[in-house]
């Protein structure tokens, strides 16, 4: 685990302007225990940019309305701009077409839906699910559910020291019962890039759907569904500066369009008697009840400013800035990074010494620094290299090489306050 080279992401891409960036989010002005505050807490939620605070408020003072349901003046605003948001995430994603857009709660709901809908038709007794060592519980626990109702099995693809996945056994993996395979495309404990495109192809070639866990991919990348062929592609608002309570779906059509219903309700359906239920058309046959309204426009304003920023030049920044805590931190004594994969983006996770996790959590809390300290939801990982906790550091567009300084500095005060680090 020594080894903490790794190679960027994305490669050079244009420079961003950091200083105008942090402007636009009001909250990083704040001071915390009398510190500026420095927010390294991303992958858990990112901050709002005043676009989308004022976005969402400007809903709620003059468009406030129901969607999909009035002829009224404020319904039909309310619902314009709610398709337009669907637009935005589409060409983000860049999907076929709108209505493979599903908006839901979250990632944890996409994939929950996927499972209970995809999984529910599909799976038999014998039947397996792969997916890896790696996973966020969001991506391990809606499988367990389904597989122990169908009596299915779920498999896992082991994970190297590196925190890699071992591509040789997941190959061995895949066979004539392998009925999806659910990958993350980051992970959120480890920040490994997996070769997502790649293991899809390999899926593929025996015809295997591929559900992609992307609540860590979308907001550092660009994601181009069509480009990596996956079958489904889950990820949240709330982690790429957007309103928390939404998130999407993007599926193939063919796909979503066999699957049943998730849930039932109002805008689901085209008829109802208490013979039969004729459903809606995708996408609505999978958003049941009143939505997220002002979280889904919100959302959209949270991709209009990230396609504003330029996901490249976002990509780029938060590399140069992973690669400097990477060199920088490394050379903090007694600090093991947990994680050091071929390809990371975005995140450090690590311990120091022996001191608890929560511990260096609560006395970098003292100088301003918000990291995220525990299992991550990720208690496999923190099994597989036999720790109980880790430290996490994330990064987001608005985060600088000077911020990575006050966290390496905050590890010292750890050190001086704990001996035999
Ligand atoms: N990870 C973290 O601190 P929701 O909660 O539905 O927005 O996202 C769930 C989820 C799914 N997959 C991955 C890879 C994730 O990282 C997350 C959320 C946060 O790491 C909160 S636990």
């Amino acid at each position: 685990m020594g080894q903490v080279k790794t190679e960027a992401w994305n490669g050079p891409g244009e420079a961003l302007d950091v200083a105008r960036v942090r402007e636009d989010f009001p909250i990083l002005g704040e001071s915390v225990h009398g510190k500026p505050l420095v927010y390294l807490d991303n992958a858990a939620t990112a901050q709002k940019p005043r676009s989308v605070i004022e976005r969402v408020a400007r809903y709620y003072e003059t468009e406030n309305s129901n969607i999909h349901r009035g002829v009224h003046r404020l319904s039909e605003q309310a619902t314009r701009a709610y398709e337009d948001a669907r637009g935005a995430v589409r060409r983000f994603v860049n999907a076929a077409q709108d209505r493979e857009i599903v908006f839901v709660r979250g990632a944890t709901e996409a994939i929950n839906l996927v499972a209970r809908c995809y999984g529910g038709a599909n799976l038999e007794a014998g039947d397996e699910v792969v997916i890896s060592a790696m996973e966020h519980h969001s991506n391990i626990v809606p499988w367990q559910i389904i597989c122990q109702e169908k009596g299915a099995i779920l498999r896992v693809i082991p994970i190297d020291d590196r925190g890699d996945v071992v591509m040789e056994r997941y190959h061995r993996l895949l066979g004539p019962r392998t009925r999806i395979v659910a990958l993350p495309h980051v992970s959120n404990a480890l920040g490994t890039v997996n070769p997502v495109k790649e293991m899809i192809a390999d899926a593929h070639r025996q015809g295997i759907p591929v559900l992609v866990d992307g609540a860590q991919g979308a907001p550092h990348a660009a994601v181009d569904v069509r480009d990596l062929d996956c079958d489904f592609y889950a990820f949240s608002s709330h982690k790429m500066y957007g309103p928390t309570g939404v998130g999407v779906l993007y599926g193939k059509a063919a796909l979503l369009e066999a699957m049943p219903p998730y849930q039932g309700g109002g805008d689901m359906i085209l008829t109802v008697s208490f013979e039969a239920t004729e459903y809606n058309a995708l996408p609505y046959k999978f958003e049941a009840g009143t939505p997220n309204i002002a979280g889904v426009i919100g959302m959209g304003a949270a991709v209009e400013y990230l396609t504003g920023l330029g996901i490249e030049a976002v990509s780029a920044h938060e590399d140069r800035v992973l690669a400097y805590a990477v060199e920088r931190l490394a050379g903090v004594s007694g600090l093991r990074f947990v994680g050091t994969p071929a390809r990371r983006a975005s995140l450090v996770s690590f311990v120091f010494g022996d001191v608890h996790a929560h511990d260096i959590g609560t006395i970098l809390d003292q100088e301003g620094i918000a990291v995220r300290t525990g299992h991550h939801c990720a208690m496999p990982v923190m099994d597989r290299f036999g720790v109980p906790a880790t430290v996490r550091a994330s990064f987001a567009c608005y985060n600088t090489e000077a911020e990575v300084d006050v966290l390496a500095e905050g590890l010292e005060k750890v050190r001086r306050l704990f001996d035999g680090v």
